[in-house]
């Protein structure tokens, strides 16, 4: 398994072996808090100061391709070096997109090697166990490849693979990254003590449906409407200033929606980043690159568009 670009031809055997040991990495990073020396974890939360270099990546659903192209513009075996250099994912790597696994293993083989400063967030897509939806292709996707073996391989190792996912993310200073949106607080007591409840989705349901379902809206009459994804909510502007305000952040980005590439919400306030193509031809991927100088130059209003490149 030492050329990652030959996932195509890994066995199920080797499949499962790489993810169980990524599901081991995840849970010791969750347990053991420090992970670098600007990266710490507790539990679902992920915390870290302001990288030298921070690349995000939105949805990739099954695309190996637009995943190559966005590995390869970065160079990021050079890139990842640098521990203090930060590579995000913000989930959905599986369903409507021939390469599911493929994207899961390479994304893998990249963890094992880089686990300090490469993290993959938990998309909806992942959370089908929790929180079930029509579109879900990927245990027929391996029962058809690998028969019983793929339900097995499925249910014993991509579930705990899963649920080892961290589901938020917070730049000290610059940003908060989730899949997709912020969940309604309405009670700013929470934020009292946010990081802590943060750090424990498997206690509380409602917040990790919302983290990975919610989508931005343009209103400001009330603080949330109910979503016609029938999971989730739609969060107005006013949720998205309290967060920034509590949490001393600038800017959400999160995935999700399909766009042309990126689009904004809420004053610039929310970035959504889209990184796959080929299950979405009428969309374009894209991918953030920023530099540390260039993340605390930015003021109000929030200009990120020129870090927002095409592939
Ligand atoms: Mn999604």
């Amino acid at each position: 398994m030492d050329d990652l670009l030959s996932v195509f031809d890994y066995t199920l055997a080797e499949g499962k072996e790489l993810v169980e040991k990524i599901t081991i990495i995840h849970n010791d990073q969750k347990l053991q808090g420090f992970i670098s020396d600007i990266a710490m974890s507790s539990g679902d939360y992920l915390n870290f100061q302001i990288p030298n270099n921070l690349v995000v990546v939105g949805d990739l659903h099954g695309d190996f391709t637009s995943l190559k192209k966005i590995m390869n513009k970065i160079n990021y075996e050079e890139y990842l070096k640098t521990e203090s250099n930060m590579l995000i994912f913000l989930g959905d790597y599986i369903d409507r997109g021939k390469y599911s696994l493929e994207v899961l293993l390479f994304l893998c083989g990249v963890k094992s090697i880089f686990p300090n400063n490469m993290f993959m967030l938990r998309g909806n897509h992942e959370a089908y166990h929790r929180f079930p939806f029509s579109a879900f292709d990927f245990p027929r996707d391996l029962q058809n490849k690998f028969g019983g073996s793929g339900v097995a391989f499925y249910a014993n190792t991509m579930v705990p693979f899963f649920d080892s996912l961290s589901s938020i993310c917070e730049i000290n200073g610059f940003c908060l990254l989730v899949h997709g949106g912020l969940p309604i607080i309405e009670d700013v007591e929470f934020f009292r003590n946010y990081k802590f409840r943060l750090s424990d989705m498997k206690s509380d349901e409602v917040l990790l449906e919302e983290i990975l379902w919610n989508d931005p809206r343009e209103f400001t009459d009330v603080n949330w409407r109910a979503s016609n994804r029938g999971l989730g909510k739609y969060f107005g502007i006013n949720l998205t200033n309290n967060w920034l305000n509590y949490t001393n952040t600038k800017l959400i980005i999160r995935g999700h929606e399909p766009c042309m590439g990126h689009k904004f919400n809420h004053d610039n306030k929310v970035l959504t980043l889209f990184s796959s193509k080929e299950p979405y031809p009428k969309f374009e991927p894209s991918y953030l690159e920023i530099s540390k100088k260039q993340m605390e130059a930015l003021s109000l209003p929030i200009d990120i568009k020129e870090f927002v490149h095409g592939i």
